[in-house]
């Protein structure tokens, strides 16, 4: 296994029973046990020195659940040191408002709440609903993002909501609606893929962001890797593409070409079981391996191996990661790659088949339940007269009073504190001010806000903005449901009681609902009451929650939507592991091959930007780094914001391993320590997005949107390097403050 991976569970203390959960982080949400008491045992193998006394202990350790089928007794280094965040030293235990002095001051609940309240009262009442504005998260609970649309729906009557999953899942979201009728990340458990002959991954590196995933993929036959980097999940690849950023979706006609050019299409199943495939030929028939060749710089022999790899074996699966989804294209890239599955015959087929590897840990929930500017719960359309009679049926409000689509993410962030755009905004679950495209534009933003209220359990960069901040619990102090890349719903249990002065995110919903006029029981905090009320909404709906419940979920069911509800005296559902295994999900039961072709992204290169810049996932931390810039274990691992360059190309800009480098797009430029890589492509640098300040990756990158998707373009932005002489780090946590000063100047 890949670093921290692989540390020996200890035996469990049978004293103290421990609490079955799951892993704060990413979308595998490994199986864990919690213990009191700090973690025994060696420190994870790496190179990271041992950790000073001073650091305050974990009140929890951490085991992995051998039983658990996804993670079977692995962890990744994150998930091994995850209770460091409940006790990082400036986790907030109390409300934050901000004083006349621009500073925060400690406030009772009462009073951040009653600030809140009034403020979005008053700025409703002089601009409309929609001048406020409401952005969540795709790591909420099932619960939590129910509550947070019905909220935003309900008591504020605004259609200004939407989620960082559109920054994550949407283009993959939407070429699997289009092509299948449904979208559930993989439709598949994720064991099916230790019994592949081949499984291709395009633009994901799982060996870093979900590193027990490759426990499955390992046992494998081939894999096949598309990426521009050699990352530690290509190092294992039988197969290693790696095309220049920003041309997967030329890559993936050229594989359809030569799949049906060769003959090793499936016409039987193209026959029976899609429809469109000829337009979508069409298309690829312009896409020869050679002109593949020159665009994409991906050899023809090895875009033919890939297509022989795939079409060769037995069971084969497609995947797609960030890397072929965070584009401009991104919905098109999927979508030329469902159009190769599907010529060779693999979606729906039993060992076969395309998925899409969900990011956040409730990424798959956290888009079926409302938090979605065009969405109602159950994964319906806001648009839909029928869906919206039926969630306000179970809201007890007037269809009418639901308002309808409003901004996708990066519009929402765009129109902030502009003329007509919301003036008044609350996160739930995001950092933005790292994790957004064009950051520094959406800082500008932020402070142009009237009201800016975050609720966290750190103060994040986007928190130190915050007018008000209100303190919540973390993971390991709650109850809910989550649901997995399988589209397993998993509980999440409470270990241990929060600090005092914090409060539930589900509590503070209904608090602020209440003081804005709404009664107390339609907003409960209980999350089981909450699910419950979730089931009946999913109802009828495609992510139909009906049959699945607290009880099922603790007797050790293992339930898949969709998973309707069940006449008293019949059996319950068993869920649906395994999804269009008879028919897919439009109304004639076919999968739709997309017509679609090759374009530029929104960047071009030229004299002044003549490399392109790259962005993505370190092992060591999470997302906006928010929590895992909190872990010193994990800050050791990788302390700051570095550039992964080709040592022709750092020569060419004068740069050496370990210096520091301005990287500058039209945008604007962050600092990051030389990193040289031989194995990377001379034309592409690489940058993680972990970090904060002058080191934030989003610095450089633009506000660019696939059509379909609303998706920004992480993972291509022209930029040119070059050598910035100072040894000051960049992007340490020390930095963060920055952010407060630019909120306190503009008042
Ligand atoms: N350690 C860690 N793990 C995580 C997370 C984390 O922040 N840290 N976040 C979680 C979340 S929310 C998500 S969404 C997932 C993301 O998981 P991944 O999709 O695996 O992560 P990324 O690093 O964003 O992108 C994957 C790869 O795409 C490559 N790439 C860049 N540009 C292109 C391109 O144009 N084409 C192709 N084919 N590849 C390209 C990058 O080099 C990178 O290796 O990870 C989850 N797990
Ligand atoms: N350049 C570049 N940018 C990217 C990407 C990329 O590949 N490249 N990837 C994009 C992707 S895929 C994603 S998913 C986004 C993620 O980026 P963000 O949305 O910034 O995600 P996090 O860093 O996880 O931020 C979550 C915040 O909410 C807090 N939090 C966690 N759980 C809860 C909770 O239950 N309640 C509340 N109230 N708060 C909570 C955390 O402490 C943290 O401050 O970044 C996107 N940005
Ligand atoms: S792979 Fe994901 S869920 Fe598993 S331990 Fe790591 S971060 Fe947690
Ligand atoms: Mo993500």
């Amino acid at each position: 296994m890949g670093s921290g991976s692989s540390r020996a569970p200890s035996s469990p203390d049978p004293e103290e029973p421990a609490v079955a959960t799951h892993c704060p982080y990413c979308a595998l949400q490994c199986g864990t046990r919690l213990q009191p008491g700090a973690p025994p045992g060696p420190p994870p193998p790496s190179a990271v020195p041992a950790a000073p006394a001073a650091e305050p202990a974990p009140p929890l350790r951490v085991e992995p659940d051998a039983d658990f089928p996804v993670n079977q007794g692995g962890l990744c280094h994150k998930g091994w040191t995850a209770p460091a965040v409940l006790r990082a030293p400036d986790r907030l235990r109390t409300p934050l408002v901000r004083d006349r002095a621009g500073g925060h001051a400690p406030a009772s609940w009462d009073t951040a709440l009653h600030t809140v309240a009034s403020r979005l009262a008053e700025i409703r009442a002089a601009h409309g609903p929609d001048s406020v504005a409401v952005f969540g998260g795709g790591g909420l609970t099932n619960e939590k993002a129910y509550l947070l649309g019905k909220f935003a729906r309900v008591a504020l009557g605004t259609r200004m909501i939407d989620y960082n999953g559109r920054f994550c899942m949407s283009s993959a979201a939407a070429a699997g609606v289009a092509a299948f009728g449904l979208d559930r990340g993989l439709p598949f458990p994720v064991t099916d893929l230790a019994e592949a002959d081949t499984v291709l991954l395009a633009g994901a590196n799982p060996a870093e962001t979900m590193p027990p995933l490759m426990r499955h993929l390992n046992k494998a036959g081939a894999l096949v890797v598309i990426d521009p980097r050699r990352t530690p999940t290509a190092e294992r690849a039988a197969l290693h593409l790696a095309p220049a950023p920003g041309t997967d979706l030329a890559l993936a006609l050229g594989l359809l070409h030569i799949a049906v050019t060769e003959g090793r299409h499936d016409e039987e199943y193209v026959r029976t079981r899609s429809v469109g495939f000829r337009a979508a030929w069409r298309r690829a028939a312009g896409w020869w391996p050679e002109r593949v060749e020159l665009l994409t710089g991906v050899p023809a022999s090895a875009q033919r191996e890939a297509v022989r790899l795939l079409s060769e074996a037995r069971r084969a699966y497609v995947l797609t990661g960030r890397g072929a989804e965070q584009h401009s294209k991104g919905t098109d890239t999927v979508a030329a790659f469902v159009n190769f599955a599907l010529a060779l015959g693999l979606p729906g087929r039993p060992g076969s088949g395309y998925g899409c590897l969900t990011g956040q840990g409730n990424g798959q929930g956290g888009r079926e339940h409302g938090q979605k500017a065009d969405q109602l719960p159950g994964y319906r359309h806001i648009t839909d007269p029928g869906a919206r009679a039926h969630v306000a049926g179970v809201w007890g409000v007037d269809p009418d009073s639901l308002p309808g689509p409003g901004l996708s993410a990066a519009e929402l962030l765009g129109a902030l504190g502009t003329d007509g755009g919301p003036r008044a905004l609350l996160v739930f679950g995001s950092n933005p001010v790292v994790s957004a495209p064009d950051a520094e534009r959406v800082q500008r933003r932020l402070a142009e806000l009237d009201l800016l209220v975050v609720a966290d359990f750190v103060p994040s960069e986007t928190a130190t903005m915050a007018d008000v901040v209100l303190p919540v619990t973390q993971w390991a102090e709650e109850e809910g449901t989550l649901t997995n890349l399988e589209g397993r719903v998993l509980r999440r249990r409470r270990a241990l009681a929060p600090p005092p002065g914090v409060r539930g995110d589900l509590a503070v919903l209904r608090e602020l609902a209440v003081r804005l006029g709404e009664p107390a029981d339609r907003f409960p905090d209980d999350p089981r009451r909450v699910f419950d009320e979730l089931r009946r909404a999913s109802h009828g709906g495609t992510a139909d929650y009906g049959g699945i419940s607290y009880e099922r979920l603790d007797a050790g069911e293992a339930l898949h939507w969709p998973c309707p509800a069940t006449p008293d005296g019949t059996p319950p559902h068993p869920g649906t592991p395994r999804l269009f295994l008879d028919r897919f999900a439009h109304p004639d039961g076919k999968a739709r091959f997309q017509n679609v072709d090759h374009r530029e992204p929104a960047d071009a290169r030229d004299d002044r930007f003549p490399l392109w810049a790259t962005t993505g996932r370190q092992l060591a931390h999470y997302q906006s780094g928010a929590q895992t810039r909190r872990v010193p274990e994990l800050v050791r691992a990788a302390p700051e914001t570095t550039v992964e360059i080709h040592p022709d190309t750092a020569a060419r800009a004068g740069l050496a391993e370990g210096e520091l480098a301005r990287v500058r797009s039209a945008r604007g430029a962050v600092l990051a320590r030389v990193r040289l890589v031989a194995t990377l492509r001379t034309d592409t640098v690489f940058l993680p997005f972990h970090f904060p300040g002058h080191g934030r990756a989003n610095l450089l990158t633009g506000t660019a949107l696939d059509p379909r998707s609303r998706m920004p373009e992480f993972k291509v932005s022209a930029v040119s390097v070059e050598p910035v002489g100072s040894e000051e780090p960049v992007g340490r946590p020390e930095r963060v403050p920055e952010a407060a000063a630019v909120r306190g100047a503009a008042g």
